[in-house]
């Protein structure tokens, strides 16, 4: 048994050296991540860890000499005395010195990870909401919602045909990425629209709460262009292993022509918006606030998850009076908080064009239309 333990301690000890000496990521060290505060996190890791390393073999060496050197068999006599004040102040001193080397340049690296640019070059404002992540360019006048892939979210379900193993990044995978540019200062503003929740990419070197009500800032500067991913870090709610980040950083010139899509796509949105109301218009319009907003509880079929999220499919509700249906959306549930009320979050239109959708998709076919009027009416 104790072999064992010590053979793998060995082997993971090795394993950490081989990957310091050859910087390869290692399934036991940590990352050294693709930013400077992380790679200063990691340098920090390794120093102290090999300070360890030296006083382990340190005390245990001299503990390992004694116990041979003065075997009883060698005839050694055991020393009578209590209490040595050189000894004692040694030991104090020595550590004192150990922790205050250390939490010098250890501090020193903290207000540097805390460090604001003057001019950032980007802003994002991160908000965090059960049980998605929302990305707002205020400068550039973009914002999205970043849900669970829909690979993962069908893997997750229970008797789900594919398993985890099929899903590409099982739970790190989104629809939406954050995007932004490699090489730029991009100031994260990180905040909450209802728990709190914690925004965490480890190889961006920081995991940051995400509190209602405050913004939590923090500075990032991505070297290579690449695809970072990471979770919400704190425990949120039933849905909190469902709200992974990926960041996506692209060289600047693929950020400016992202953006400039980003935009028309948001043009052509509002043109569709402001079209006249028919139920062509609004199924189409209620099928996209559907799949943003409300797939990642009731799913996309309209089948919800039994026992947790109802189905919408042939529901009491969905195929009732118009009245309970918008009642529920724009109110929320008095039963049951995990569905909100989205009378803030959405436009009397779009919720006219979502209950729409619901009453006429799938096998549900009430054949009504509900308007933005009857909406405004029934807030
Ligand atoms: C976070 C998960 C979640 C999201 C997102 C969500 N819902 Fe719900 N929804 C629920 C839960 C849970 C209930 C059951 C509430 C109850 O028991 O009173 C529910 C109930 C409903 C019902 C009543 C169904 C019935 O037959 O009882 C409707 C209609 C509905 N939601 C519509 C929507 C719409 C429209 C959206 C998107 C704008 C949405 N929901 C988003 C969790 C969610
Ligand atoms: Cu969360």
């Amino acid at each position: 048994m104790i072999w064992k333990k010590l053979l793998l301690a060995l082997t993971t000890l090795s394993t950490a050296v081989i990957a310091a000496a050859q910087e390869e990521p290692s399934a036991f060290n940590m990352t050294r991540g693709v930013t400077e505060i992380s790679r200063d996190a990691y340098d920090m890791h390794m120093l102290l860890f090999w300070i360890c390393v030296a006083i382990g073999v340190g005390v245990f060496g001299v503990m390992t000499w004694s116990l041979i050197r003065h075997r009883r068999s060698r005839g050694a006599k055991a020393a009578k005395f209590s209490e040595n004040t050189v000894v004692e102040v040694v030991w104090t001193v020595i550590p004192v010195l150990i922790l205050v080397g250390v939490a010098v340049p250890a501090t020193a690296l903290l207000l540097k990870t805390n460090a604001e640019s003057p001019n950032p070059d980007v802003v994002v404002d991160v908000h965090g909401s059960q049980w998605k992540w929302e990305y707002v360019y205020p400068d550039e006048g973009i914002s999205f919602f970043s849900n669970l892939s829909s690979a993962s979210r069908d893997a997750s379900q229970l008797g789900a045909k594919e398993s985890p193993a099929d899903a590409p990044n099982y739970l790190l995978d989104v629809d939406n990425p954050l995007v932004v540019p490699a090489g730029k200062d991009v100031r994260l503003r990180i905040t909450s629209d209802d728990v709190i929740h914690a925004w965490w990419v480890p190889q961006l070197g920081f995991k940051k709460d995400a509190v209602p009500g405050q913004f939590n800032n923090i500075d990032v500067h991505i070297g290579e262009p690449g695809t970072y991913r990471g979770q919400c870090a704190e425990l949120c709610g039933s849905g909190h292993a469902y709200m992974p980040v990926v960041v996506e950083a692209v060289s600047p010139e693929a950020y400016t022509e992202w953006v400039a899509q980003q935009k028309q796509a948001a043009a052509q949105e509002a043109e569709k918006a402001s079209a006249p109301y028919s139920r062509e218009v609004a199924m189409s319009q209620g099928k996209k606030v559907y799949e943003s907003a409300c797939a990642s509880c009731h799913q996309s079929n309209g089948q919800g998850i039994e026992g947790t999220f109802p189905a919408l499919e042939g529901g009491e509700i969905t195929t009732g009076p118009v009245e309970g249906h918008l009642n529920i959306v724009i109110h929320g549930s008095e039963k049951n908080p995990v569905m909100q009320a989205y009378g803030d979050q959405l436009s009397d239109r779009e919720i006219a064009a979502v209950v729409t959708y619901e009453r006429n998709a799938w096998s549900n076919d009430t054949g009504d239309l509900v308007t933005p009027e009857a909406v405004e009416a029934a807030r």
